[in-house]
């Protein structure tokens, strides 16, 4: 039975370790997607077309984020503890834009799809920190050009951040996590497969199986904020064995243990 209790350890996460801290997902059933239309705020040609439409949309997003309600949950704090207590590095890649694995004190952290709390300038490619709403008539204050300021999020058809680098870690690493995702959107739902082909350990914690979860040599289902804490603990304890475990850890249920 394998265990994984040394080695480098790469996390992806998705939108569905923050829904228990007040923030919707994308494709559930309540989720963002169901409310507005992909192409009419999360591309390039939807800003090109209606710059205001996809700033109100993100400009929402920003205020429902820092609202003062929305704060990091236990999931977000075990991996804090995961990193500080693993002896060797944890690489966090973030799917979302939210900035709650910062306020939850995690250190190595890759926004691979941006950060609602930061602006771009699409004329010089400045980036800023932003917290207020952005509109069409402010200027960068780099270039000074007014209208190209946008935020500083990866849309659909744009190339996702740091790409080499997580490449880079998921051939090297020894366990690759996968949490709050539904392995729809690439290329990070690719990571499981290319993780595999180097003969990385693969888990994923999500509330249901992803697309991509018979990919994974493991699947826990269950709430983030009560299956991620179990599943640190069981790493640090050196008692989560890997794919070879006996069927019964596989799906550990909603406990989480
Ligand atoms: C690109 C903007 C290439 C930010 C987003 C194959 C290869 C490469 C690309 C493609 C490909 N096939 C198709 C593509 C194109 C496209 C794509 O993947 N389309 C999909 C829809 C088929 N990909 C791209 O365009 C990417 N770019 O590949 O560029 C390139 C090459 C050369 C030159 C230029 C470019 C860019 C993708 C990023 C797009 N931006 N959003 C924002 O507004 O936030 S995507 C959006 O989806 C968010 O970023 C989000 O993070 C991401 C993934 O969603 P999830 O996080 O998984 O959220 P979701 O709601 O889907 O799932 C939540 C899960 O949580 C569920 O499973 C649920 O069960 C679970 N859950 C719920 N509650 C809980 C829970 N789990 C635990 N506990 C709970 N309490």
């Amino acid at each position: 039975m394998t265990r994984v209790s040394r080695g480098p350890i790469v996390i992806l996460t998705g939108a569905g370790i923050s829904k228990e801290s007040g923030l919707e997902t994308f494709r559930d059933s309540d989720g963002i997607w169901a409310k507005v239309r992909v192409d009419d705020v999360a591309t390039p040609e939807a800003f090109a077309r209606n710059p205001a439409h996809v700033h109100e949309f993100y400009n929402m997003r920003r205020r429902r984020l820092q609202a003062g309600d929305i704060e990091p949950n236990a999931a977000h704090r075990a991996l804090v503890e995961l990193e500080a207590q693993w002896p060797d590095p944890v690489l966090l890649v973030t799917q979302n834009v939210d900035d709650l694995h910062e306020r939850a004190g995690h250190q190595r952290l890759i926004h691979m799809h941006g950060e609602l709390l930061k602006a771009r300038c699409a004329f010089c490619g400045d980036v800023q920190a932003w917290h207020d709403d952005l509109s069409v008539a402010l200027s960068c204050r780099h270039c000074c050009r007014s209208g190209g300021l946008r935020p500083h999020v990866v849309w659909f058809g744009e190339m996702p951040l740091e790409m080499e680098t997580i490449f880079a870690a998921l051939s090297e690493c020894r366990l690759f996590v996968s949490i709050g995702t539904s392995g729809t959107v690439y290329p990070a739902a690719g990571f499981v497969s290319l993780a595999a082909s180097h003969g990385v350990e693969t888990v994923e914690l999500n509330l249901e199986p992803s697309a991509g979860a018979s990919l994974f040599g493991e699947s826990i289902q269950g709430e983030a904020s009560v299956i991620v804490p179990a599943f640190v603990q069981r790493l640090l304890a050196g008692l989560w064995a890997g794919a070879s475990a006996p069927l019964a850890s596989r799906a550990m249920g909603a406990r989480g243990n």
